[in-house]
C-alpha cells in the first residue's frame, strides 16, 4: 500500500514533468573556457585563440580529517591557487596561449603533454617583472622566474611566462610543471586539459562510437604531508636568509632534498583534489577554497558516461566502479583504435581502471539494472493501461523483452528485467539501516518509510553506486577508513532532472 501511493505521487510528478531533485546543480566538468585572442597565430593560423590567464601560488589544502597542508598549485589570474589546476577546455584545432604568473618561492613552468609544438615565450610581468634570459636553456620546456625586489624597500615583482600550442588532437590529457617535478608534482602543480573534437562537443573523440550523454573528471594523486610540512620550512627558513642582508626575496632557490632518503609515504589520496567524503561535498563550496571542484556524477539509466582519468600522481592506482564494468576507449589523449577512421575498435572492458602515473583514460561507463531479476523501478504494467498514466513508463514489452509500444523514454538498452517483482519479502523499516545515501526503498526514484528520526537526505530516490581505489590503502584519510580514493556515481530517476 505504502508503495503504491508513492508511485502514485511519482507518477504524478512523471506527468507534470517536475523534477525532484534538490542536489547542487553543477557543470558535467568545471572548467576553463578561456577568452578570446586575435594575436595567436602559430605557422598559418589566423590568430584567433584561447588564452587562459594562471597563476602559480602557495595555499594550504583541507584534508577531510580536518588537517590543513602547505601546497603550491596553479590557479585563475586574480584568485587563489587550487588543486587540482584548473581543466582547461578547448576545441579541437584552438590555437591555446597559456599566460603563467609565477607568486611561488621558486622557478616554476609548465608541460602540456601530448601537445605538439609548444612555443614558449617571455613578456614582463605585469607589474615590471622580468623574464632571466638564461631559464631559455631548459628543453622541455621554459621556466618563469619566482618573484623578487629591485631594491630592498621595494615592491614585489612578478614574473610572467607563455606557452602557446595548437590543440591539433582531441583528448584527455594532464599538465603538470616542469621544473624539479619531483618536488613541484608532490606540492599539487598540475592538472587536466580537455579537448573536444572539431565540431562534436558531446564525443570523446572524432568517431560517432566515442559519444557520451554526460561526462565526469576523475583527477587522482597522492601526497606526503610530510614533505609538504618540510618544504613550507624549508619556504620559511629561505625567506628569512633572503630578507637579510639583501632584502630580496629567494632567488634560484629549490628545497633541499638531501634529508629526505627514500622516506616518501603517501597518507593522503585525492579525487579532484578532495579526499572522500568531501569528494562528494558540492562544488565550490566556500569551506575549500582551494579544491573548487568535487566528483559526484549523476546519470540516469542508460546514459553514457565519459569518465576521464587523470593521474597526477607517482603511484598506480586501480579505480574501480561498482554496478557495471566499463569500456576503455582511450589512453593518454590517443583512442584505442586499430586504424585512422576505424572507431576504438581496440577498446577493452575492465572492471577496474588502473590509472597510471602521467596517464589519461577515457572510458564509458553506463547502468540500467540489467540482470538484477528485478525492476529497479517497481513499476508493474498493466497492458491494458496506456503509458501515459504511468504504470509503464518504460513501455510495454512482452514476454520476450521486445518493445510493443515506447514509454515516456526511450532507450535502446536492455530492459529485460522491467516489470519482473522483488524476488524476495521487502524488509521491515526497522531491519534495515538507514543512512545518507539511502531512500528508504530499494527501488528507483521512489521514497520509503523511514524511522523517526532519520533524516531523508537521498532525494532524488537515488541508487549509490562507489567508485574508488581497490589498493584499500588509497581508501583512508591518514590511517582512517573511510577517505581517499572514493566517491559514487548516483543513479537517479528519469524525473530527476540532472543540471550540466
Ligand atoms: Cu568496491
Amino acid at each position: 500500500m505504502q508503495r503504491a501511493i508513492q508511485r502514485t505521487a511519482l507518477a504524478a510528478a512523471l506527468a507534470a514533468g517536475v523534477g525532484l531533485a534538490a542536489l547542487p546543480a553543477q557543470a558535467a566538468i568545471q572548467g576553463l573556457a578561456g577568452t578570446d585572442i586575435n594575436d595567436c597565430a602559430i605557422g598559418a593560423g589566423t590568430g584567433k585563440g584561447k588564452l587562459f590567464d594562471l597563476i602559480a601560488a602557495e595555499g594550504y589544502l583541507s584534508t577531510a580529517d580536518g588537517a590543513s597542508v602547505y601546497a603550491w598549485g596553479y590557479g585563475e589570474a586574480g584568485k587563489v591557487m587550487q588543486y587540482p589546476a584548473p581543466t582547461l577546455i578547448v576545441e579541437q584545432g584552438s590555437c591555446v596561449r597559456v599566460r603563467l604568473t609565477n607568486q611561488l618561492p621558486v622557478r616554476t613552468s609548465i608541460i602540456f603533454g601530448g601537445q605538439r609544438d609548444v612555443r614558449a615565450g617571455t613578456t614582463a610581468g605585469s607589474n615590471g617583472g622580468t623574464q632571466p634570459g638564461g631559464a631559455a636553456a631548459v628543453k622541455f620546456t621554459r621556466e618563469v622566474a619566482p618573484p623578487r625586489r629591485a631594491t630592498a624597500a621595494g615592491p614585489v615583482l612578478y614574473s610572467t611566462i607563455t606557452y602557446t600550442f595548437v590543440a591539433s588532437e582531441p583528448g584527455t590529457y594532464l599538465y603538470q610543471s616542469g621544473s624539479q617535478p619531483e618536488v613541484q608534482h608532490e606540492m599539487g602543480l598540475a592538472g587536466a586539459l580537455i579537448v573536444r573534437p572539431a565540431g562534436a562537443p558531446k564525443q570523446a573523440y572524432a568517431h560517432a562510437a566515442t559519444a557520451f550523454d554526460r561526462e565526469a573528471l576523475y583527477v587522482v594523486s597522492e601526497i606526503d604531508p610530510l614533505r609538504h610540512q618540510d618544504i613550507e620550512a624549508q619556504v620559511a627558513a629561505a625567506r628569512a636568509a633572503a630578507a637579510s642582508p639583501n632584502a630580496n626575496l629567494p632567488q634560484n632557490w629549490l628545497p633541499n632534498q638531501a634529508a629526505w632518503g627514500s622516506t616518501w609515504l603517501a597518507q593522503y589520496w585525492f579525487i579532484n583534489g578532495r579526499n572522500a567524503p568531501d569528494t562528494l561535498t558540492a562544488a565550490g563550496t566556500e569551506t575549500l577554497p582551494h579544491q573548487p571542484y568535487n566528483a559526484l556524477a549523476r546519470l540516469h539509466p542508460g546514459d553514457r558516461l565519459l569518465m576521464r582519468v587523470v593521474n597526477i600522481g607517482r603511484d598506480l592506482h586501480p579505480m574501480h566502479h561498482h554496478g557495471n564494468h566499463s569500456v576503455t576507449i582511450a589512453r593518454d589523449g590517443r583512442m584505442l583504435a586499430s586504424a585512422a577512421g576505424a572507431g576504438p575498435d581496440l577498446a577493452q572492458v575492465d572492471f577496474t581502471l588502473r590509472s597510471l602515473p602521467g596517464q589519461t583514460i577515457d572510458a564509458l561507463w553506463s547502468w540500467t539494472g540489467k540482470g538484477l531479476g528485478w525492476d529497479i523501478t517497481g513499476a508493474t504494467c498493466n497492458a491494458a493501461q496506456p503509458v501515459s498514466q504511468g504504470n509503464c513508463p518504460y513501455g510495454k514489452f512482452d514476454g520476450t523483452g521486445t518493445l510493443l509500444e515506447p514509454g515516456i523514454t526511450t532507450t535502446t538498452q536492455d530492459w529485460s528485467d522491467l516489470y519482473k517483482p522483488m524476488p524476495t519479502r521487502m524488509p521491515a523499516a526497522l531491519e534495515l539501516s538507514f543512512g545518507e545515501m539511502f531512500s528508504g526503498s530499494p527501488y528507483l526514484g521512489q521514497t520509503g518509510q523511514r524511522p523517526v528520526g532519520a533524516g531523508l537526505a537521498n532525494q532524488g530516490g537515488g541508487i549509490w553506486h562507489m567508485f574508488h581505489s581497490h589498493n584499500e590503502r588509497e581508501i583512508i584519510n591518514y590511517g582512517v577508513f573511510p577517505g581517499g580514493l572514493m566517491t559514487m556515481l548516483l543513479i537517479e530517476h528519469w524525473a530527476v532532472q540532472i543540471d550540466d
